[in-house]
């Protein structure tokens, strides 16, 4: 018996790699029956190899699955951004780490274009996300493909990243198998582009192969429902000096005896989009009660496979609020003279000066 990998599927036949090759070949009747599911990703046994359809006798445990673009057993994904043209979106950035730490899965850092900065930027962005791995390539001069190339063998990792980055031209070079078209601006918009059938291609040569998907994931922008008080678990950076602040419901925000601030550089991008992704969960949260729901669902940053708690709005998340509204309006700053009702209304875009 032999292993393989699902790379595409396609109506009943599934192409499955096995060391070099790439067989085609169909589900074996009773694991039909069973009401066993294959999704691209999936690692399989296979039987009859030397047949002219090989069967897929079994699926083996998966590690995780991803419902948008369906696929299993990722292991990372690696979020695309250019360093210039266009400008690096730091915002976007820790709002997909935040999104991948919460699917359980790895943030891997492609900076792009790495051909059009200086070593002052590049400085800049390795001390911001020296937490995650992080990789500077150019395609055009051929320059950091090999380290990432070792970051994705043997793993299976899908793509995340704004228009224009370079995605296809970086999966082009990787693979020059694959011919995505450079340059072309996606007509299908924001989440319509719904590939039915996503697949995997083979990135680097031999056994330590691994897989990209083609289709870009995570590219949501509504933040996921994570509890406002868990935010600061999501960042490595805080993680040494959590559970050490004066209250024990710190947030790390403007709080007296917050180790999280006395430990950390605030003084960073990382830093202030916190506050705003923080800004953002609590707006979740409180919408998630508004909806009618008694309770708000929350999931906890121990992951959500694990058990799920329940939480309400109660008077500490209500002070958290006007405190948070307070801050905000300390940031404005100069604007003071609004009041304070068009103060609320600002969007956090608005509210950087
Ligand atoms: N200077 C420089 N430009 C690059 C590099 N890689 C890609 N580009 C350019 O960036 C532009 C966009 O590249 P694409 O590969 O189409 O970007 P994409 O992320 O696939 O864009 P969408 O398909 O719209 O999401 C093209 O004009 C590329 O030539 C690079 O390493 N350096
Ligand atoms: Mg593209
Ligand atoms: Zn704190």
């Amino acid at each position: 018996m032999s292993e393989g990998r699902v790379i595409k599927q396609e109506a009943n036949f599934y192409s499955v790699a096995h060391e070099e090759q790439v067989y085609l070949c169909t589900m074996r009747a009773t694991l039909k029956k069973g009401g066993e599911q294959i999704k691209v990703g999936d690692r399989v046994q296979l039987e009859e190899l030397e047949a002219e359809r090989p069967v897929i006798s079994d699926i083996l445990p998966r590690i995780s699955e991803l419902p948008k673009p369906a696929i299993a057993n990722v292991d990372q994904v690696l979020i695309v951004m250019s360093c210039l043209q266009p400008d690096f979106n730091f915002l976007l950035v820790d709002r997909l780490i935040l999104e991948v730490l919460y699917e359980g899965l790895t943030p891997v850092l492609c900076i792009s274009k790495s051909d059009l900065m200086d070593d002052d930027l590049k400085e800049f962005l390795a001390e911001e996300y020296a937490e995650f791995p992080h990789f500077f390539v150019s395609v055009d001069e051929d320059k950091g493909l090999k380290k990432l190339i070792k970051q994705l063998s043997d793993k299976v990792t899908v793509l995340a990243g704004a228009s224009g980055v370079g995605k296809s031209s970086l999966i082009n070079r990787l693979n020059p198998e694959i011919q995505l078209t450079v340059g072309d601006v996606n007509q299908q918009g924001n989440g319509k582009h719904t590939t039915r059938h996503v697949s995997l291609h083979r990135i680097g040569l031999g056994k330590h192969s691994g897989w990209l998907a083609d289709s870009p994931g995570f590219n949501n922008i509504k933040l996921a429902p994570i509890d406002p008080g868990d935010l600061g678990t999501f960042y490595p950076e805080f993680q040494p000096f959590l559970g050490q602040c004066a209250f024990n419901n710190c947030v790390h925000w403007h709080e007296e005896g917050c180790a999280v601030k006395e430990n950390i550089d605030t003084e960073t991008e990382r830093y202030y989009n916190y506050l705003r992704l923080y800004e953002e969960a609590e707006e979740g949260f409180r919408q998630r009660v508004d909806a009618g729901k008694e309770e708000a669902l929350t999931k906890r940053a121990v992951g959500k496979n694990q058990r799920d708690q329940v939480l309400k709005l109660g008077t500490a998340g209500r002070a958290r609020s006007r405190r948070v509204h307070r801050q905000i309006i300390e940031q404005v700053g100069n604007w003071a003279e609004l009041d304070e009702e068009d103060i609320e209304e600002l969007t956090p875009d608005e509210w950087r000066i």
